[in-house]
């Protein structure tokens, strides 16, 4: 029986790993969330650039000096895990998760405080305040709908720092 007592753990640890990983397989669609940004001089031209919010008027996506980027553009409805990474060198991020109840009046934007009003804009969840390399997820039971992810650091909506993503039924 002594020969076996050395063989028992890695043994356990195998069947934990396949355990595991069969799980996380079951468990929803992933998807992977970049939040980039071309540097620390990213927001210097705030005052001199149309806003680009979903939906503001005169947006030129194409000037956008952050963004957010994702892998895929759909998914199926049910359980969605939004892996985010804050790819910058220096800008702190965030990702915030709204329905989007109509894609031409944009989001309800408190212009005085540069943000989105989270409230009124129907939040379902969030990963907050990532410093520049750090990561975070955020778990969530979608309906089949179009949503937007954004990040609400102060301005950072307003320079084009939002996506949609369709969940189909
Ligand atoms: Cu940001």
């Amino acid at each position: 029986m002594k020969v076996f007592k050395f063989g028992v753990l890695p043994f356990f640890a195998v069947l934990m790993t396949i355990f595991a990983s069969g799980h996380g397989a079951m468990a929803g669609t992933t998807v992977k969330v970049s939040l980039w940004d071309k540097g620390a001089s990213s927001m210097d031209m705030m005052d001199s650039i149309k806003p680009m919010g979903m939906a503001m008027m005169g947006a030129d996506m194409t000037m956008a000096t952050m963004g957010i980027t994702l892998d895929t553009a759909s998914v199926a409805a049910g359980e969605v895990t939004f892996e985010a990474v804050n790819a910058s060198k220096d800008i702190i991020h965030e990702m915030i998760l709204a329905p989007v109840v109509d894609q031409a009046k944009g989001l309800p934007y408190l212009v005085d405080d540069m943000k989105v009003d989270e409230d009124a804009a129907g939040h379902l969840g969030e990963v907050s305040e990532l410093d520049p390399g750090k990561s975070g997820a955020l778990t969530l039971t979608l309906k089949p709908g179009t949503y937007i992810l954004f990040c609400n650091i102060l301005g950072h909506y307003a320079m084009g720092m939002w996506t949609l993503i369709t969940v189909s039924g």
